[in-house]
């Protein structure tokens, strides 16, 4: 059994699965750099140890302060919420090695999906349909040629160590091909420390959809529905929703069915996220997240399952409470991201909160950190809270969102609130026809109104 549980990030998360523990009765560890000594999730915490000064490298990534942080503490697991050491297959092998428990997959499924050609091989072998490409990494400029040739441009070079967009290049037609294999190999280099590259066709105008798996490492494997995370801008996302408003109740069912069979024969557990392109009604794999991720909340709200708290139960050597036929899904959530961030250019706005005035109500929930008089360090990600809406409707959800997003104050720092106030206006959010493009396009047309 696990009994006290060291949090290994900061921020909403922080508290997203201090809350989780705080149900189960397991006694929760905060561990911060000096820049967080005022943060809530330390204040809430029953028990806080400082790992380092503020740059992350130091702090919530040193590996050796973390594990000293577990030593002190007698915290007998981890849990790495997203980002950081989420899906570091090395940091989950040494928790391992001190009997710690990592709340997460075993390290050797951290690293299966860490490296995108064996993650997508393995995909494709346990029946996911994948987007057609190269099958492996693509050694010389000769062999890309050949095979953007065989498979018809446009095409896209992708790194193999890469994920969230980095290193990725397209080539449109043969003329660009050589300069995107080349520029996609020196970027991935520079990025990773590895110039593997792989090839796909490129899809034009696809939505992200994303499948979530639960399993419990004895073979038992679940799936929760899919999110919608098309709206991003630089490979962030913006605004999420479940259920994504393009597929019906049998594509549902059966692009879930696939993905559960597979995450249940490769022995996975815990939480994980499936992600595909989808475009003409058919589904692409392109890569697997084996951590809980920033949007889980809107799965939580139409399953009513509380996903933190499944995978501390995975973690522990439960089998799943659950079989797919206990699932149901009902109604429909969206959250949107509030950044501290300026709603028109991005750029971070860090500093002192003075105000903050949550709004509440049927169907609205806050996942946030922050409190007035709260400064905001500069030297972390600008996410500050997440608002999520749930309705029995997507229109009434979007009803619900309009009249949060009216009541909630943050003063002192400016946010994304007014952008998502404007998004709301636009009938192709109201119809829920946008693709991956949708946003920046937006954002470019509508650039200094
Ligand atoms: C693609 C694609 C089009 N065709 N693969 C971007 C990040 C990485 N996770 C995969 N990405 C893409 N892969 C093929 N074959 C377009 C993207 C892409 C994208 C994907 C999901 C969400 C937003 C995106 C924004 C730009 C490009």
């Amino acid at each position: 059994m696990i009994e006290k549980v060291l949090i290994a990030n900061r921020g909403e998360i922080a508290l997203r699965v201090l809350r989780a523990c705080r149900e189960l009765g397991i006694a929760t560890v905060a561990v911060h750099s000096t820049a967080d000594e005022t943060a809530m999730h330390v204040r809430l915490a029953d028990e806080s140890v400082c790992i380092g000064p503020p740059p992350a490298s130091e702090s919530y990534l040193n590996i050796p302060a973390i594990l000293a942080a577990c030593e002190i503490t007698g915290a007998d697991a981890v849990h790495p919420g997203y980002g950081f050491l989420s899906e570091n297959a090395r940091f989950a092998e040494i928790l391992e090695e001190h009997e710690i428990t990592f709340i997460g997959p075993s390290a050797e499924h951290i690293r299966m999906m860490g490296d995108k050609i064996v993650a997508k091989q393995t995909a494709a072998e346990l029946g996911i349909p994948v987007v057609p490409g190269s099958d492996g990494a693509v050694e010389t400029l000769e062999d890309a040629r050949r095979i953007a040739e065989e498979m018809g441009y446009p095409v896209l070079i992708k790194a193999t160590a890469g994920g969230g967009g980095r290193g990725m290049k397209v080539a449109r037609s043969a003329e660009e091909l050589d300069n995107a294999y080349l520029t996609a190999r020196s970027e991935s280099q520079a990025a990773f420390g590895n110039d593997e590259v792989y090839i796909e066709k490129y899809l034009d105008r696809p939505r992200h959809i994303e499948v979530q798996v639960l399993g419990d490492g004895q073979g038992n494997a679940i799936h929760l529905g899919e999110r919608d995370c098309s709206l991003q801008r630089r490979h962030q996302k913006v605004w999420e929703e479940a259920p994504s408003p393009t597929l019906n109740a049998e594509q549902r069912a059966e692009i879930g069915e696939i993905v559960a069979n597979a995450v249940a024969r490769l022995g996975y557990s815990g939480v994980g996220t499936v992600e595909f392109l989808y475009e003409d009604g058919k589904f692409y794999f392109i890569e697997m997240n084996t951590r809980l991720q920033v949007e889980h909340p809107v799965t939580e709200q139409i399953t009513g399952l509380d996903l933190v708290q499944e995978q501390i139960r995975v973690a522990s050597g439960a089998p799943l409470q659950y079989r797919q036929e206990d699932i149901r899904f009902a109604g429909h959530a969206i959250e949107v991201r509030i950044n501290a961030e300026d709603p028109q250019t991005f750029a971070p706005s860090p500093g002192k909160v003075d105000t903050v005035h949550t709004p509440g109500g049927l169907g609205v929930r806050v996942d946030s950190a922050i409190y007035g008089g709260y400064v905001i360090p500069p030297y972390y990600d600008s996410l500050i809270g997440k608002l999520i809406v749930y309705g029995k409707t997507r229109t009434e959800c979007l009803m619900r969102l309009r009249r949060a997003l009216g009541e909630y104050v943050i003063s002192g720092v400016k946010t994304t609130i007014p952008l998502f106030e404007r998004l709301l206006k636009e009938p192709a959010i109201q119809d829920g026809l946008y693709d991956i493009h949708w946003l920046e396009e937006w954002l470019e047309a509508n650039r200094e109104e």
